[in-house]
């Protein structure tokens, strides 16, 4: 059987979810990089693959895929059934839903709407608004850890790991964890815990620089 390949940009939060999801079920996978600085991604045997050009996306021999919860849930699925990282009791995969669902629709736009414009649109400032957006779910964050180790209890899921991808980024570019002690306490416990940590971490600080070097005023 082929092997999984997954196509992948280390700066992007999406793909380093993905690829976090890889390392922790410890996934024998190729992992082709789609260098979107260079417009790889739009390339025509990509766009054959995933029309809508983004990463990441897999190819599971044959079968392909793209959105990295989508990707994180399918991986556990389908490699590694009955993990604790997806559970399958209803109750308990109903709140790591809740926590994907949370990162993709609250979480990562509020990094994006910082980290796009000044990566691609030229902008040199970060709003307040923005700013106080990301400090607002991070008070979110910070009450879902009340009395949990991770995201959604005492074990690790695919939410810590897409909400870590996330947050690395907009920590790198300089959002400050210490009036979110529980939320302190978890993103230190993955550097304990989570496997190919520090490659997340690599890709996150590579991001940030690409992002604050165009950047006038600091987070
Ligand atoms: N919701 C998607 C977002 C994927 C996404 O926006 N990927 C970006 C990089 S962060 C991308 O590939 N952009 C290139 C393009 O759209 O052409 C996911 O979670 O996978």
């Amino acid at each position: 059987m082929a092997p999984l390949i997954l196509y992948h940009f280390a700066p992007s939060a999406p793909s380093r979810a993905a690829l976090l999801v890889v390392r922790n079920l410890e996934l024998d996978a190729e992992i082709k990089e789609v260098n979107l600085f260079a417009k790889e991604q739009l390339a025509q045997e990509f766009v054959n693959i995933n029309p809508q050009h983004c990463v990441p996306t897999i190819d599971d021999n044959g079968f392909y895929l793209w959105e990295s919860r989508a990707i994180a849930s399918y991986l556990v699925d389908s490699k590694a059934s009955g993990s604790s990282l997806y559970p399958t009791n209803p109750t308990e995969r109903a709140l790591v839903n809740q926590r994907l669902y949370f990162d993709a629709g609250t979480l990562y736009p509020r990094v994006r709407a910082i980290a796009f414009p000044a990566l691609f649109l030229g902008e040199t400032k970060i709003s307040d608004e923005k700013r106080k957006q990301v400090y607002e779910a991070f008070g979110f964050m910070e009450k879902f850890l009340t009395g949990r180790k991770w995201f959604c209890g005492d074990k690790m899921t695919i939410a810590d790991l897409s909400i870590l991808a996330s947050l690395s980024s907009i920590v790198h570019i300089g959002a400050s964890l210490n009036d979110y002690p529980n939320l302190k306490t978890w993103y230190n416990q993955c550097a304990i815990d989570v496997k190919g940590y520090e490659e997340n971490d690599a890709g996150a600080k590579y991001f940030a620089q690409k992002v604050t070097s165009n950047l006038h005023d600091k987070f």
